[in-house]
């Protein structure tokens, strides 16, 4: 018999079907046994009743996550049975038949405890387990609608998607947090960002994208910061000033938020989250600003400071939601010189850069800006930053030949699923994190 999928069931009312699934719970009940199914559309109640003597043995031998398939009739359920808003909680599959397919071990813990009450190392040691849970897959169904959808809205506005390499020979970043790898005995690194790439990319397509895998030694342990991420990055050319991009990002989130909200509705609801509110402007302030409205409400002196910190970030995003109803706010004018060397100066007042974050509910969720275009000033700050002018030779080469006005931002797909679900912890949102104590099996006896 041709299988059903479980969301399927409601269709086949009086018919007799075939399922594939696993089992997610067995319950005895006098001479009846009562199975609940799961597959990857849903879950269905099934029960074997007495008469089914053949049946029943095979049932009782069933545990959790054995995998079956089962023959049995869709009928409604009485009135007083119905589960009112649940899929399927008006029919019961009564089962004819079982097969084995594949049988389970005893399971370590009760998995129906995952996504959210079960500790996360244990979660994370047990991930292959852990999966099969309908919550903790609704964080990755929904972490893709995240990609997909910066994916089809950078394809509706005409940018280009390109692949940029793993491995490079130099830093786009800066500072330490790099992997080193021996590159047939010469020094290369896993990628940073895509960024040097993207540029190049841009001054010969106008507007690329990229989804990529980037790599961060990040040499803490903290609750946003992974060392192998996935980068949704945009690059594009011809713009007026950094605002453009600014308005870029803005739109392109305005579209993730609104295509989470459409496409993962059921998803939402199991993990009783509430999206983050984008306002028709996002609020939008100079680090400067920041730094004054933050003394200004919690008498807390940060005017100064070179960036901003979690601290700042908290304080300065419950200012804007109390002020205007939005939950993010894009901040902008760092000092030029402790952010990466391609981000463009503000000719009035180049001490601070036309670099911006957009930040929310207390997170950086995406960086960006305007980049500098101009090859004798991309030249300067290579020198000015320190770096080795022969291992970006190829970037530099492209500015040589007409690059326009330009700019671009990042996101990580993690950090935007961890921040649009409220997760407490960023591994809760990457199926296989790593970090400094964990690549898949642990490395140390450091919780999270
Ligand atoms: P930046 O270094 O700020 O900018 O990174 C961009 C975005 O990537 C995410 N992110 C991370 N997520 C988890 N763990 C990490 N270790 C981590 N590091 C970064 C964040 C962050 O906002 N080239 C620039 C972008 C640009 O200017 O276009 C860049 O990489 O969401």
């Amino acid at each position: 018999m041709q299988r059903t999928y479980i969301k399927d069931l409601k269709d086949f009312i009086g018919e007799t079907i075939s399922i594939s699934g696993w089992v997610d719970v067995r319950r005895d009940q006098g001479k009846m046994i009562f199975l609940d199914f799961r597959d990857m559309t849903g879950k269905v109640q099934g029960v074997i009743l007495p008469n089914y003597t053949d049946t029943i043995e095979v049932g009782k031998t069933l545990r959790n996550e054995f995998a079956v398939k089962i023959n049995g009739k869709v009928n409604k359920r009485p009135e007083r049975n119905i589960k009112e808003g649940v899929l399927n909680g008006d029919i019961e599959l009564e089962i004819q038949e079982i097969e084995v397919l594949a049988s389970s071990a005893p399971l370590p813990f009760d998995i129906s405890l995952s996504g959210y009450n079960l500790e996360l190392t244990t979660e994370l040691d047990n991930r292959a387990l852990v999966l099969r849970q309908p919550k903790v897959q609704a964080i990755f169904k929904i972490e893709e609608t995240v990609i997909d959808s910066f994916r089809d809205f950078m394809k509706q506005n005409n940018f280009f998607e390109f692949q940029a390499p793993s491995m490079v020979p130099a830093t786009a970043e800066g500072g330490a947090e790099v992997f080193q790898i021996d590159y047939f005995g010469k020094k290369a690194y896993l990628s940073q960002s895509p960024q040097l790439y993207k540029q190049i990319v841009m001054s010969a397509f106008e507007r690329c994208f990229s989804v990529n895998k980037v790599f961060r030694a990040e040499p803490s342990s903290t609750t946003r910061h992974l060392t192998e991420i996935v980068s949704l990055d945009a690059e594009m050319a011809f713009i007026d000033s950094w605002l453009d991009v600014r308005d870029l990002a803005e739109n392109t989130v305005k579209h993730i938020l609104k295509q989470v909200e459409v496409r993962n509705a059921e998803h939402l609801k199991l993990l009783e989250v509430e999206l983050p509110v984008m306002i028709e402007k996002t609020p939008t302030l100079s680090l400067r600003e920041v730094q004054q409205k933050i003394f200004d409400k919690f008498d807390r002196d940060v005017r100064g400071e070179k960036d901003t910190n979690a601290q700042d970030e908290r304080e300065i995003c419950e200012i804007i939601k109390e002020e205007t109803g939005s939950d993010f706010v894009f901040i902008y004018g760092y000092p030029t010189r402790k952010k990466p060397f391609y981000i463009y100066p503000n000719p009035d007042e180049p001490e601070y850069n036309e670099g911006m974050d957009l930040i929310c509910r207390g997170v950086e969720w995406l960086s960006g800006g305007r980049r500098i275009n101009n090859y004798d000033q991309l030249q300067k700050h290579v020198e000015l930053w320190n770096m080795d002018p022969s291992k970006v030779k190829m970037f530099l080469e492209a500015f040589k030949y007409g690059v326009p006005p330009e700019g671009g931002f990042a996101f990580g797909a993690e950090r935007i699923t961890m921040q649009l679900l409220g997760l407490k912890n960023i591994r809760e949102a990457c199926m296989f994190p790593r970090d400094m104590n964990r690549i898949d099996e642990r490395l140390t006896d450091e919780g999270y």
